[in-house]
């Protein structure tokens, strides 16, 4: 039986809502980064107290038992998001640079002059910017497949995108707009045209659950700050026929088979991509997230966020001039809200809701420049639900954003 997902229940986990300083603290930034349970925290510590030694290298017990726990930690991301195999699993440093791994490793060694690439206008920075510079490097070319005004992938023309195309690349959901799409449906159009899909994660893995071997996907990407986990870890999942004929990323220890002065070959997968010494804390301490979050198991996650979302879309609806952007219905949404209040700029606004509220939002671009030119807008303000937040605090936020009318005088 999953444990039943109660917010203020879940708050007594996370010792940051307990500590003097915090205490009334309402986060809702965590599509930025969650806050991390003592389950997580003491694993790190644990690790680090009773376990730590360099993994791969050395014969003795403490070593062997690190090397074991890294590894381990990668079987226990290959069952949450159900890959054929641990092989298929690769740490990197986040989201960002799985998907550069893929750029470098794969696209740099596949792309020539004419070939295409293809994004979306919803992208992060992340999932632009790499593409930019292989696409540069390499002369083939980048499209982007528009965004509709009511924050959709406009699909009426996929077809045309992906012919000819060698890559696509796309995210599961928007760290601005919030929109769910339809990965499935781009997965089959990307390979009935024989394009390579990579999907960026990040704002989903930590949301609900991930079958990646049901999506049909040949690479997805996510990062463990966003799921209770540490800074500094992150996943490339990869299809294991695209990984073992990829060159590596980054060259040094760990992947190599062998070196010679006059050349060297590498190791297997995956720790062909994982030149030098490991996060190795950080890997343990995202394994101890994913048991944290499966104990509610990923669906309740999704409906809690679900019924956070509803709320607060019916309340800010109630707030004269807010615009909200993304899609109007909650369910196509994961669980984030960016939106603007007439003409006070978010960074005014998020300090203002700070300040007044102790109310912890995002403001700016969100890493999504062009998405937000595309809409017209220079900056947004955020809120992020996740596990800990309570109905009690979207409650609070719409109250702060009426009263933000009357601070900034609003007519
Ligand atoms: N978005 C946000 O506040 P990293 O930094 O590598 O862990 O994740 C990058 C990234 C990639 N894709 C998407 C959709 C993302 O949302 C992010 C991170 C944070 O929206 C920080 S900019």
């Amino acid at each position: 039986m999953p444990r039943r997902l109660d917010p203020r229940e879940v708050r007594a986990d996370f010792p940051i809502f307990s500590d003097p300083k915090w205490r009334d603290l309402i986060y809702l930034d965590n599509a930025a980064t969650t806050q991390k349970p003592r389950q997580v925290i003491d694993a790190i510590a644990d690790y680090y107290a009773r376990r730590n030694a360099n993994v791969h290298r050395g014969v003795y017990e403490l070593s062997v038992e690190a090397t074991e726990l890294y590894e381990r930690s990668r079987k226990r991301v290959a069952e949450f998001v159900k890959a054929r195999s641990w092989r298929e699993i690769v740490f990197t440093r986040g989201t960002t640079e799985s998907i550069n791994l893929v750029a470098y490793s794969w696209a740099l060694r596949n792309l020539k002059r004419g070939d295409r690439v293809v994004v979306t206008e919803m992208e992060h920075h992340s999932n632009i910017v790499p593409w930019q510079i292989v696409c540069g490097l390499t002369g083939a070319s980048l499209s982007y497949i528009p965004v509709t005004e009511e924050g959709y992938l406009d699909l009426s023309e996929l077809d045309r995108f992906l012919k000819g195309a060698k890559l696509f690349a796309f995210t599961y959901a928007s760290n601005v707009l919030g929109t769910i799409n339809p990965v499935r449906e781009l997965v089959k159009a990307a390979r009935e045209h024989g394009a390579v899909t990579v999907i960026d994660a990040a704002q989903y893995v930590p949301h609900a659950p991930v079958d990646v071997s049901e999506i049909g996907c040949d690479f997805l990407a996510f990062s463990g700050h966003k799921m209770c986990g540490p800074m500094g870890i992150g996943v490339l999942y990869g299809r294991s026929e695209l990984l073992e004929e990829m060159e590596p990323f980054q060259g040094g220890g760990e992947m190599i088979r062998e070196v010679r002065f006059d050349g060297s070959s590498w190791n297997e997968v995956p720790w062909k991509f994982e030149a030098g010494t490991p996060n190795v804390e950080g890997a343990v301490g995202l394994a101890a997230a994913i048991d944290y979050l499966s104990e509610f198991g990923m669906e309740q996650v999704r409906s809690h966020e679900l019924k956070l979302t509803e709320k607060a879309m019916e309340l800010m609806a109630g707030v004269p001039k807010l615009r909200l952007v993304g899609p109007e219905n909650p369910k196509d949404r994961c669980g984030l809200i960016s939106f603007t209040l007439a003409d006070v700029h978010p960074h005014d606004l998020a300090e203002f809701l700070d300040a007044k509220f102790r109310i912890a939002v995002r403001a700016g671009h969100h890493c999504a420049m062009p998405l937000h030119t595309k809409l017209g807008l220079t900056a947004t303000t955020r809120a992020s639900f996740y596990i800990y937040n309570t109905e009690e605090e979207v409650e609070v936020l719409a109250r702060a954003l009426r009263e933000s009318l009357t601070y900034f005088k609003v007519s």
